[in-house]
This record gives C-alpha cells, sequence and structure tokens, in this order.
C-alpha cells in the first residue's frame, strides 16, 4: 500500500542509506501455493502489519561449500534493517518481480533462484559469477516459515534452498556483511552453543530439520530434493 514520505521517515530512522534503498526492491508475491500473484516492494513485504494479514513472498538461500566440505557463513552486517548482526548461512535474499528471475512452474521459479543467488553472492560477498557457473547449484526444497524481527519487521517467505560447492575468491560487501567464517559441522554445533552468538531464524529452523543430513551426503543428494512445500 502507498505511504507518505513521512510515514517512511519514522520506519527507516537510524537506518543505513544505502539499506534503506534496498527496500525499493520488487519482491515476488506469492499465493499459498507459490504461485507468483504480483510485485510488491521489499519494504512492504518486510513490514508485520502486512505479514498479519498474509502477505507472503519468494526467497532463497544459499548453502556453499568449499572442497574441504566446510560450509561459508557470514555475520549480517549491523547496517541490515533485518536481523542485524546475526549469524547465518552463505547468502540469503529475493529473486525480484523481473522477467529473467521470476519464473512460471517450479522449474523456471528454480532459475530465477539461482539467477538471483548468483546476482547477490556478487553483491553481498564479491564472489563473481564465474566461481559459481549456474548449473552448479542444486536446488533440495521450499521452505514456507514466518518470523518477527526487530520493531515493525519480519519475514515470511516460501524460501528455496540452494546448495552449491565451490571455493571462491571472497571480497566481502562490509554494507551487508560483518564478517564470514568457514566451518565444518562440529564448528557450527559449537557456534550455536555459544551464547554471545545470536543465529537467523530460518538458519536455525533449516539447521534442526535438514543441514546436517544434507552436509553428511554432499556428493550424493539426489535422494533428497524435495517437490512439496515444508511448512514451518
Ligand atoms: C532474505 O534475506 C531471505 C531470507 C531467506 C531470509 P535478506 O534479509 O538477507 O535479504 P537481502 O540480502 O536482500 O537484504
Ligand atoms: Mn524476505
Amino acid at each position: 500500500s502507498a505511504s507518505s514520505a513521512s510515514e517512511d521517515k519514522d520506519l527507516f530512522r537510524g537506518h543505513d542509506e544505502e539499506q534503506i534503498k534496498l527496500m525499493d526492491e520488487m519482491c515476488i508475491v506469492l499465493d499459498w501455493n507459490d504461485k507468483p500473484i504480483g510485485g510488491a516492494s521489499k519494504k512492504a513485504c518486510h513490514l508485520m502489519t502486512n505479514i498479519d494479514q498474509g502477505l507472503l513472498h519468494r526467497a532463497f538461500s544459499v548453502f556453499l561449500f568449499n572442497d574441504e566440505g566446510k560450509l561459508l557463513l557470514q555475520q549480517r552486517a549491523e547496517e541490515k534493517i533485518t536481523f542485524a548482526n546475526q549469524w547465518t548461512n552463505t547468502c540469503c535474499s529475493h529473486p525480484l518481480a523481473i522477467p529473467t528471475e521470476l519464473g512460471h512452474d517450479l522449474e523456471s521459479s528454480i532459475v530465477g533462484a539461482k539467477r538471483a543467488a548468483r546476482r547477490k553472492l556478487d553483491q553481498e560477498l564479491g564472489i563473481k559469477p564465474e566461481y559459481v557457473p549456474i548449473e552448479d547449484f542444486k536446488y533440495l526444497t521450499r521452505i514456507h516459515y514466518a518470523s518477527p524481527s526487530n520493531g515493525p519487521w519480519g519475514e515470511h517467505e516460501i524460501d528455496y534452498i540452494l546448495i552449491i560447492k565451490a571455493n571462491p575468491v571472497i571480497v566481502p560487501n562490509y554494507n551487508e556483511v560483518k564478517d564470514i567464517k568457514y566451518v565444518n559441522a562440529d564448528e557450527l554445533k559449537a557456534m550455536f552453543k555459544n551464547p554471545e552468538l545470536s543465529f537467523t531464524p530460518w538458519f536455525k529452523l533449516i539447521c534442526e530439520t535438514y543441514l546436517f543430513k544434507w552436509w553428511d551426503n554432499l556428493s550424493n543428494l539426489d535422494s533428497f530434493v524435495e517437490e512439496d512445500i515444508t511448512r514451518m
């Protein structure tokens, strides 16, 4: 819905200019079965007042493993409007409501999510697309979840989970990420026990239900691919 400049001023008070601009991106609005039914700004999609009325959008989450089998984590920057400073999987964002990322069925929507993933791996982590060929991404499943963040903000998404094995050069964009770290499974479990660290809700959900099974079968993931949407 339309909002006035003075309402925006209140919503974004104290937030980072670059991150405020990104709130104008057009996300893909979905029905409950992941069918696109329109577009809405990233800002509109992440306001709890809209989420409480059912507004749902499409997202992706990348899990990048290097050739030692370690997972690349990022700590979100202080500047992020949602879930600032929290540790999470390699890269997350939204396929946009543009022809190359939209998709009209599951197969083409997966391609759209992979294209969005390559765009954001570059923007957040400086990982150039040549390190992450589109055919190297593996789609695993879709997760439908909602979670409040701070203040008026939150998430309500159908999240396409993508795994890739790669050994990229990384040049972090510090407006997006505060820190990065490659971990093995034991190191990640130790991080979860550290009370000084906090983690994004979607990363915790995926770790509790799927991640360690996938991690044990990185060269053999075909049997883990799911067509259905998992509601969490
Ligand atoms: C949104 O991630 C996607 C998920 C799965 C939560 P994000 O908040 O990092 O998006 P962006 O990087 O576009 O701000
Ligand atoms: Mn989102």
